[in-house]
């Protein structure tokens, strides 16, 4: 049940030993391993090549709509309802794209995917070509991780070979050929539509929303995206159904997920698990707080989401309803845990610097408000702050919001109002102080 996707469950290593990735590197990510694995059996029963009738489009879409799966890249769109918005009858091409440009801080999961288990990322593809009837696809991904691009064009020129990508796919009247290209490190280029800007080969920059890519997408034409996480979920549902994957995790929050578990935790790396599982077992399974020290915060869903404290954390469950209802979002996963010797200023310094070395600049309230934002914090940070910057951080962050072409603005803003919400005594302190309220930084 817990490696319910295919991806191996709580491997982890690259931030404590690099050896155990050494040791996975280049020994079954490989086609026939994948086979052995069961892989490619859900394209096969789709198109009627197990012996089987074959699924319809429909039915394809309507098993995804069943399982409850959301999208795994940040935004938990349901899935099925995202394949129904593509126009069935377009008299053109259209497009299937997979954001694998995983740049979220704390983020690690889809590189993972895609190095140790290239193959469910084709295989989940191919069906969700299949189902919308899209001939084309492409997998973007991240520019900063090199080897995962040429791993996945490793693993496309397997599956050409095999007969799974191409025309005539497995001697039926399927054509889909498949795509990657590297992206150059920028972040914006993992929102969706600056991704689209970019694999057409122009600048990253996000456009307005709607319409959405459902409606113009790659070339202004009819696109679906989805994450990487996302496709590597849909081959063990089609091949076990829709309602066996919703009972893996909990309704309206079907299957497993990959959690990138990072910071003050003994054992960092990726961990596959339910959903709805309790976030104290997830910290369990990373080996507890380091060194047996409190634990302080969480950032449960990457950077972009904001920051909770223990007390709240420690009653929620993994998945996004619980985690939206206790004021965060789940996000892509990414849990970055805080304990007691952390500085929540600075550690806000560090996202808010972040924010503003990616913004793309194209609107104000954003390329000005990161900058205004990160040079507040790190005055406050410095002892410079003054009494009045509390309301001007407040401020500035309620200026960014929904007031941007894309959602970098809100997730720049959405973790300062989240500090000030819960750990509004460490700004004050600084400033009133000069100094830090946690011993370790005085
Ligand atoms: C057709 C409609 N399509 C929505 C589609 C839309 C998109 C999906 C979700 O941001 C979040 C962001 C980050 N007709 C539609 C429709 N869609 N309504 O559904 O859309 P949306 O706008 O809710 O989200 P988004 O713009 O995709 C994603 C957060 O995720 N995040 C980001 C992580 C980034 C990474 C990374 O490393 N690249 O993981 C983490 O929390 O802040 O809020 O496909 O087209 N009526
Ligand atoms: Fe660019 Fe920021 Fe505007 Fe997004 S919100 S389009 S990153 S300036």
């Amino acid at each position: 049940q817990f490696a319910a996707t295919g991806v191996q469950t709580c491997f982890h290593g690259r931030h404590i030993n690099p050896q155990i990735y050494a040791d996975l590197d280049g020994t079954n990510w490989h086609l026939k391993d994948y086979e052995a694995r069961g892989g490619y059996q859900a394209l096969r029963k789709i198109l009627g090549q197990d012996g089987g009738a074959g699924l319809t489009q429909d039915q394809v879409i309507a098993t995804v709509k069943e399982s409850a799966l959301r999208g795994r890249g940040g935004a938990g769109f349901p899935t099925g309802l995202k394949w129904s918005f593509m126009p069935r009858q377009f008299p053109g091409q259209k497009y299937l794209v997979c954001n694998s440009d995983e740049g979220e801080p704390g983020t690690c999961k889809d590189r993972d995917i895609l190095m140790f288990n290239p193959h469910i990322v084709i295989e989940g593809m191919a069906i969700a070509a299949y189902a919308m009837g899209t001939s084309v696809g492409y997998n973007y991904i991240h520019g900063e991780i090199f080897e995962v691009y040429e791993r996945f064009e490793a693993a496309l020129e397997e599956a050409r070979a095999a007969g799974y990508l191409g025309n005539g796919i497995m001697g039926s009247g399927f054509n889909f050929q498949l795509h990657a290209h590297h992206g150059f490190g920028a972040y914006i280029c993992g929102e969706e539509t600056g991704l689209l800007e970019s694999l057409e080969g122009k600048k990253g920059q996000p456009r307005f929303k709607p319409p959405f890519p459902a409606s113009f997408g790659l070339y202004g034409k009819p696109t679906t995206i989805n994450n990487t996480e996302t496709f590597a979920a849909v081959p063990w549902i089609i091949r076990n159904g829709g309602q066996a994957y919703l009972e893996c995790g909990k309704p309206n929050n079907g299957g497993t997920k990959i959690y990138s578990i990072s910071g003050d935790v003994e054992r960092p790396g990726n961990y596959e698990i339910p959903m709805g599982t309790p976030f104290s077992t997830l910290l369990e399974l990373a080996g507890g707080v380091r060194n047996g020290r409190q634990l302080k915060a969480v950032i449960p869903g990457g950077s972009s989401s904001p920051v909770l404290p223990a007390s709240i954390m420690m009653d929620c469950t993994m998945d996004y309803d619980s985690i939206a209802k206790a004021g965060s979002m789940l996000g892509s996963g990414a849990v970055i845990v805080l304990d007691d010797t952390r500085c929540m200023v600075k550690s806000l310094l560090r996202l808010s610097y972040f924010y503003m070395h990616e913004s793309c600049g194209q609107c104000t309230p954003c390329r000005e408000g990161t900058g205004w934002l990160w040079r507040l914090v790190e005055r406050i940070e410095k002892g410079e702050g003054r009494p009045s910057d509390m309301e001007l951080l407040d401020s500035v962050a309620g200026n960014i919001m929904g007031r941007t072409i894309c959602a970098l603005g809100d997730a720049a803003a959405m973790p300062v109002r989240g500090m000030l919400k819960h750990f509004r005594h460490e700004f004050e302190h600084h400033i009133e102080h000069k100094r830090c309220v946690v011993p370790a930084y005085v």
